[in-house]
């Protein structure tokens, strides 16, 4: 087999290239080739300059992922990066694209690094649960300082290069079509000079005069980086390289990154990171089917979500015409989008000019005639099944015939809406997530006659309107919101049972969610929908209206709250609930977090089966992306289906049965073969 990896002699330089598409990862042939290039190099008189350059979309996008879990071969990157630097010839990182992980880490190892402007350079590895394993860790902060290198290595956010060179990181910025000819160039002027060793630099030791940096910087990040391992351990190998020798902070970093490789939230995020990916995926729809070719995008309501939905196409500079039905809800829409992007500019994610041009995209209307050249209309009217049919009706009529028609109900069924029409081929579910311009989930629902071409169209443009897809089948609740439906029974059945309302909270919050359901009702409001007659209680939740505990939005719900929105249980609550079981006749007594664990999440893994049964979702790994993106599941252990692999099917199946709950013989069968959903 040909080795990706190439040589080319420009007189005194040796270009080293590598060609292993898709993303230049640096597997076991690209990390020999590397190793015989430089050897070459090093062992030619006649070269006296080194340039590592990639062909295709850009340099080395980190180790091979796929490698992982796998017994490891060699060459090891550490020790080809070492002896690379150690040579006196000058070695020069020619920078394209994204040079991410052990791709920067190569950069780092070079003794001078040049990059085009478009180009990015980053340590994600904690997106993996992982922290760099090439010595990216000791590197880094000796060429950029601990300042620069502390959030690059523990939030793994890539830098641009023009920021790269700001700090130091990149040598010099490079011509965007001239890469290779420039960085030749580049290296041909350090010819005779010392060459710069990135393990020999300096610039940590910053890091020494401020040694609370490293506290002060756990503390601002605590609440992103909350349950996961691997942030903690890239602060303490940034902190190594303060207070070690350079090999012995390698030791440290090596250390850890092998702590973290063998542990199950590397596991659970590199499953995320094939997951995500694997949504786009759709079955038995050819890739190649031509798109549609989405110019223009209409959408029904300019209320919360028709206004979040707009953004979304509208910062992704899609002209969209929002409908309503009176000027003054029309202008009370457009106004929530102006304000929505005047916060977004003042905390500095959008510029100014760049919020201009999105508002000058949205055209405001009362005529459903103004849709009539859209590619795309998005209804997101009040969620009753007549509405939506009349406006769909109203949309067959008025808009140019082979634009696709999409709903964002949540849980209708969008085969009864599509038979509103004469295009049922055309019609589709959107469902985004409240705030629609914030949230990234999007859940495609496949209709039984929606179209490959309308699917695939809506696929590449949830891509480019920065969203996760996934393709939902029709069902209550599509996968997100009918998972969600046995948790919160559960929950209520807890609390009635006398399970304290704040321990089913905490349970989640323990676990990894943002908030539990109580939570979250007082966040949302309790008031939402209710009949407004006190008089009238038949819920928990209608004795708290009646009570007047709306929620945060009066200071009391399921909580009492502080004026910093700090929440405290609230005995007329407990009263209420304890009432109200002693009216059902329902038994109290003491329910341990184990229980209310159990209770809460083992009956979504059984309803996640019967979506996978069903065929509601087309793989496990999509429902691990609609949870992780769309509620809030922590990352860090791969969604319900995966963590349901780690806790054993057999386990959760015993669980179920433990407490008199439902398992779908999907669930049974396949705990009884000992099989795993992913
Ligand atoms: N290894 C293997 N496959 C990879 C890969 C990688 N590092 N990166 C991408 N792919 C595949 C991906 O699965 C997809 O495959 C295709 O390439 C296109 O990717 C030693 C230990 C580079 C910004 O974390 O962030 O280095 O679906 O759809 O949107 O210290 O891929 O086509 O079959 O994402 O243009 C660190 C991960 C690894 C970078 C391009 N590196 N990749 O985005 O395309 S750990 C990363 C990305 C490490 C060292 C440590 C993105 C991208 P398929 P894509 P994209």
């Amino acid at each position: 087999m040909t080795s990706p990896i190439r040589t080319e002699r420009h007189d005194d330089v040796l270009v080293i290239i590598s060609d292993n598409p898709p993303v230049n990862a640096l597997g076991q042939a690209v990390r020999q080739g590397l190793k015989d290039g430089v050897e070459e190099a090093m062992g030619d008189d006649a070269i006296k300059a080194v340039v590592i350059r990639c062909d295709g979309r850009t340099f080395f996008a980190g180790a091979d992922i796929t490698e992982f879990g796998k017994p490891p071969q060699g060459p090891n990157l550490p020790e080809t990066l070492d002896a690379m630097e150690a040579g006196d010839k000058p070695v020069v990182a020619a920078i394209h694209g994204t040079a991410l992980g052990g791709g920067c880490e190569v950069a780092l190892a070079c003794h001078y690094r040049v990059a085009v402007p478009s180009a990015k350079l980053g340590l994600p590895e904690v997106k993996l649960g992982l922290i760099p394993g090439a010595a990216g860790t000791q590197r880094l902060p000796r060429v950029v300082g601990v300042e620069a290198a502390l959030p690059m290595v523990v939030n793994g956010n890539p830098i641009p290069a023009a920021k790269a060179e700001a700090i130091g990181l990149v040598d010099k910025i490079v011509g965007e079509d001239s890469l290779e000819a420039d960085a030749i160039a580049f290296a041909r002027e350090q010819i005779g000079k010392p060459v710069p060793r990135s393990s020999e630099g300096t610039a940590h030791e910053d890091g020494v005069k401020n040694p609370d940096l490293f506290d002060e910087f756990r503390a601002r990040n605590a609440r992103k980086i909350r349950g996961f391992d691997a942030p903690d351990a890239a602060v303490k190998a940034v902190k190594a390289a303060t207070e070690r020798p350079y090999a012995e902070g390698v030791k440290k970093e090596r250390e850890l990154f092998t702590g973290l490789m063998s542990g199950t939230q590397s596991a659970a995020m590199r499953h995320y990171f094939f997951a995500e990916r694997a949504a786009n995926k759709i079955d038995n729809v050819d890739p190649k089917t031509p798109l549609i070719d989405i110019q223009k995008v209409g959408v029904i309501g300019a209320g919360t979500m028709g206004g979040g939905i707009a953004m979304n196409f509208l910062s992704a500079g899609i002209p969209v015409t929002i409908l309503e039905m009176k000027q003054d809800a029309l202008d009370r829409g457009t106004g929530v989008i102006a304000k929505n992007y005047e916060r977004t500019a003042k905390k500095g994610r959008m510029k100014p000019e760049q919020v201009e041009q999105a508002m000058g995209l949205l055209n405001p209307t009362l005529d459903y005639a103004d849709l009539a050249d859209c590619d795309l209309v998005i209804e997101a009217v009040y969620e009753n099944m007549d509405v939506k049919k009349e406006v769909f009706a109203k949309l067959d009529e008025t808009v140019k015939q082979g634009a696709i028609l999409a709903s964002n109900t949540s849980y209708l069924n969008i085969d009864e809406i599509a038979q509103a029409t004469k295009r049922p081929g055309y019609v589709l579910g959107l469902h985004f997530f409240s705030p629609a311009n914030v949230m990234k989930l999007l859940e495609i629902v496949r209709g039984a006659e929606t179209r490959d071409d309308v699917l695939l169209t809506s696929m590449k443009l949830a891509k480019k309107i920065g969203k996760v897809a996934v393709v939902a089948g029709v069902c209550d609740g599509f996968i997100g919101n009918r998972m969600l439906s046995p948790r919160q029974k559960q929950a209520n059945e807890l609390i009635m049972e006398g399970a304290k309302y704040w321990e089913v909270d905490d349970v989640l919050l323990e676990f990894g969610f943002p908030m539990g359901p109580f939570q979250m009702a007082d966040l949302a409001g309790i008031d939402i929908g209710w009949h407004r007659d006190p008089s009238k209680v038949t819920t928990i939740r209608e004795a708290l209206c009646a009570a007047e505990r709306f929620g945060q939005k009066n200071g009391k719900g399921f909580y009492d709250y502080d004026e910093a929105r700090q929440r405290t249980p609230s005995e007329e609550v407990q009263a209420i609930i304890a009432d109200f079981a002693r009216k059902e006749g329902t038994e109290q007594r003491d329910i341990s977090k184990d229980e209310i664990r159990e209770r809460l999440l083992y009956p979504m893994v059984n309803e996640g089966a019967m979506i996978l049964d069903e065929g509601m979702a087309q793989r496990a790994s999509d429902i691990d992306v609609v949870w992780i993106n769309g509620y809030g599941w922590p990352l860090y252990t791969g969604g319900p289906m995966f963590w349901a692999d780690t806790v054993g099917l057999d386990t959760i199946v015993a669980g179920l049965e433990k407490h008199g709950l439902p398992v779908s013989e999907y669930l049974r069968r396949k705990a009884e073969a000992g099989e795993r959903f992913n």
